[in-house]
This record gives structure tokens, C-alpha cells and sequence, in this order.
């Protein structure tokens, strides 16, 4: 079928919960898509972050599918043998003791607020059901009805309350904000190291190190979000590496699996981990043995490909050849590792234009809020590539 057909019963029959760039495509390899029509693009958005090893990649299909041969799902209510192994990597990788595997990052979300309440009741001695976790202006935590109750963004919590009691929200890169916003009854302080959805937004250097130390003083949880930073994005395993920050629980999930399942992780140390007692929590999928066999193996292709150390290089390249872009309607260029934004000036008439244009010339970039270009290309790929990327970037970005 061709592009306009597919697109045609997409909008007949499919929720229009989007607003898709008119490219319909069928196939990926690395940091190349085709679309159904033959043409191919180079995908700058890698599934907003979770295809970090690029499309398709060899090691992780053959994962999926030998273990798609032998068993997918299990339930938890039987062991199955990739679980355990999946653990153990992630204890390896990461440095963290154990892992609670769920499958989108919305629901990890939704586990780590419900461990940090635990913790609160169970070890703080915070009175029950009276817990506050901070939060900030701008965040991106996911969508269910607690994550939408603290964003700061109309659209997506306007007609869907009532929602849930408990979180408090401060400013961004403010942690002075944090420290006055704290109580005795705090139990966290949930962060993402960089807004990818608020605009790449880098926080002052020193803010995330200067919250864990506040966190510390103040007997509060830091629970870092790097569903969208981990897994090497910005150059290290977790972008709150860059200041020496280990946060009480880690959330992850987007390139857990290379895009090739839904698979998330929260990631705590014993202490912690071990006040979920059996029952209060779970789901149907997380922890299956194709999602543990499939991670187990996108985690080994983030390490031996050296993937992490590759963003830091060449993104750092990437970062200096735009920022020398000469350009009318470029604000700034911000971010770390290969997680870059580009933001426009209110007089280059939104981001989307640009998008297209880029599209046209076989670049798949998605703005945020309006006047935002995200660059995010699987961390797979070469200087060559970007070489070819920058006077096309160079022209859209002197468009009328
Ligand atoms: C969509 C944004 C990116 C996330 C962080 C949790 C989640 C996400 C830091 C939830 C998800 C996605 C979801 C996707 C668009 C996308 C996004 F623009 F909306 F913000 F990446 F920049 N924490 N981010 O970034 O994870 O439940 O989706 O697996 O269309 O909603 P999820």
C-alpha cells in the first residue's frame, strides 16, 4: 500500500491521539529508515531514545528470536531461567543491587513513587498516606492519571482529573527551591538529569549534585529519571554520572531493549528494593523471558560496541559543528552527549516547518513544544554520517 492509503485508514480507524510527520515507515537498519515508498531517511529521534543501538540490530533480533522460540511469557507466578540472568546484567551495568522489570517507562514511574512511599511509611516514619515527592516545572514522567497530575503542561492533564494527592512541584535547575519545598513529610525528590520532552533543557552545572546533597541532609529519596538520558544518551551510562550522582532509584526503560519490546527497569539497592514485600506489586508482562532475553542483550551491545563512550565523542563533535552553524533563526544550542535541541527564535515560525524540510532532505527530526529541533540519532552512528548531516541541517537553518 502507498503513503496516502496507510494514511488514510490510520486516521479512519486509529485514535488521533498524534500528530505524525507524513512518513510511513517500513523498514530500519541502524540509523537508517526506509519508507514505504522506497525512500531513505537518517532517523534523528530513535524512537524518542529507545533505539540507542539502531534499528534492528543484529545481536538483539537474534536474541528475540531464539528465545521467542523456546517461551515468551511465563507470568511471574512461575520462575523462568532469563529473568535471573537479566538481573544479574543489570546489577553488573549499572552498579545498582537489585531491579523491579515492568514494561513501559510510565509504569516504572508509577513503581518507583509507590517504593518511595513505602519507604516513607516503613522506614521515615512519615505518617500514613500523608507523603510529598517534588517535582519540576517542565517534567516528563509518562501519562497515567498520577504521572499527568504533575505536569505542568495543560494538554496533557486538562479533562482527565480528578487526580492524585501528594506531589509538589518546583521550579527547574532551582535547588534551592527544593531544599525550602522539603518537609518532614518528603519522601522523594523525582528529577529527569535532562528534560528531554521540556525542550532538552540542561539544568546549571552542580544542580544535580547539589540536590542528592540535599536529599542526603534531609533523609529524602532522590529518584532520578533517566528513561530517556540512561542507557548512554548523554554520554555516560546515566546522565547524572556527569556530576558524580548516584540517585536512590534509577528509572529506565526506552533502550533497555533497543526498541525491540517494551521493557523498564526501577533500580535501587537492597535497602530499599527489599520493602516490596510479594503481592503489592506487579504486572502480567514484566520480567517475561523474551523482554529479559531481549535486554540482557541490548544491555551487551551498549557495552561491547562501547556505544556509551561513542555518544560522548562524536556527540560532543555534533554539539560543535551546529553551534558553528551560522543561522537567523537559531536561539540556542543546548545538551550533552548525542541528546541534542535546537531551539529556534519566536520569529522562525515554529519548529515543525523545519522538520518537514529536513524530512524532505531524508533527515527524521521531531520538534518539541514548538520551537524545539531535537537531534537524538542512534548512538550507532559514524562522523561520516554526520559529516552528511550538516549542510543539509546548514540550508533548512537558512530557510526564509
Ligand atoms: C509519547 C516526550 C520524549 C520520558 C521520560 C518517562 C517517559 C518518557 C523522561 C514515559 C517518555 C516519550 C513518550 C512519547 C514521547 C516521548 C517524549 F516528548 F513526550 F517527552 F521522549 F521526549 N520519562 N517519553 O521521556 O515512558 O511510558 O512512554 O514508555 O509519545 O508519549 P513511556
Amino acid at each position: 500500500m502507498k503513503t496516502n492509503e496507510l494514511i488514510q485508514l490510520e486516521d479512519q480507524y486509529g485514535a488521533h491521539n498524534y500528530h505524525p510527520l507524513d512518513v510511513v515507515i517500513e523498514r530500519g537498519e541502524g540509523v537508517w529508515v526506509w519508507d514505504v515508498e522506497g525512500k531513505k531517511y537518517l532517523d534523528c529521534l530513535s524512537a524518542y531514545s529507545a533505539v540507542n543501538q539502531g534499528h534492528v540490530h543484529p545481536s538483539i533480533l537474534e536474541a528475540m528470536t531464539e528465545q521467542a522460540k523456546k517461551i515468551t511469557l511465563t507470568s511471574r507466578a512461575f520462575r523462568n531461567d532469563q529473568l535471573p540472568l537479566f538481573y544479574k546484567t543489570l546489577a553488573d551495568t549499572t552498579g545498582y543491587e537489585m531491579a523491579l522489570p515492568m514494561n513501559s517507562g510510565a509504569e516504572a514511574v508509577e513503581t518507583a513513587i509507590k517504593l518511595a512511599r513505602k519507604w516513607a511509611y516503613q522506614v521515615k516514619g512519615v505518617p500514613r498516606h500523608e507523603a510529598e515527592i517534588i517535582v519540576c516545572e517542565g517534567n516528563f514522567h509518562g501519562r497515567t492519571i498520577t504521572i499527568v497530575t504533575f505536569s505542568s503542561e495543560d494538554l496533557y492533564k486538562q479533562d482527565f482529573g480528578p487526580f492524585t494527592p501528594g506531589f509538589k512541584m518546583v521550579a527547574y535547575g532551582d535547588a534551592k527551591a527544593i531544599e525550602e519545598a522539603i518537609t518532614p513529610n518528603t519522601a522523594a525528590v523525582m528529577i529527569e538529569p535532562i528534560q528531554g520532552e521540556g525542550g532538552v533543557l540542561v539544568p546549571p552545572d552542580g544542580y544535580l549534585k547539589t540536590v542528592e546533597t540535599i536529599c542526603k541532609d534531609n533523609n529524602v529519596l532522590l529518584i532520578t529519571d533517566e528513561i530517556q538520558t540512561g542507557l548512554g544518551r548523554t554520554g555516560k551510562m546515566f546522565a547524572a554520572e556527569h556530576e558524580g550522582v548516584r540517585a536512590d532509584m534509577t528509572i529506565i526503560g526506552k533502550a533497555l531493549s533497543g526498541g525491540f519490546y517494551p521493557v523498564s527497569a526501577v533500580l535501587a539497592d537492597t535497602e530499599i528494593m527489599s520493602l516490596f514485600v510479594p503481592g503489592e506489586h506487579g504486572s502480567t508482562f514484566g520480567g517475561n523471558p523474551l523482554g529479559a532475553a531481549v535486554a540482557s542483550a541490548a544491555l551487551k551491545v551498549l557495552v561491547d560496541e562501547k556505544l556509551i563512550e561513542k555518544a560522548n565523542e562524536l556527540g560532543e563533535y555534533f554539539m560543535e559543528q551546529l553551534v558553528e552553524i551560522p543561522s537567523p533563526h537559531v536561539k540556542e544550542v543546548r545538551g550533552k552527549g548525542m541528546m541534542i535541541g535546537i531551539e529556534l527564535k519566536d520569529t522562525a515560525g515554529g519548529a515543525r516547518r523545519f522538520c518537514e524540510a529536513l524530512q524532505d532532505r531524508g533527515i527524521l527530526c521531531k520538534e518539541t513544544h514548538e520551537t524545539v529541533i531535537r537531534f537524538a540519532p542512534p548512538l550507532v552512528i559514524d562522523k561520516e554520517t554526520i559529516d552528511w548531516t550538516l549542510p543539509q541541517i546548514r540550508e533548512v537553518l537558512n530557510m526564509e
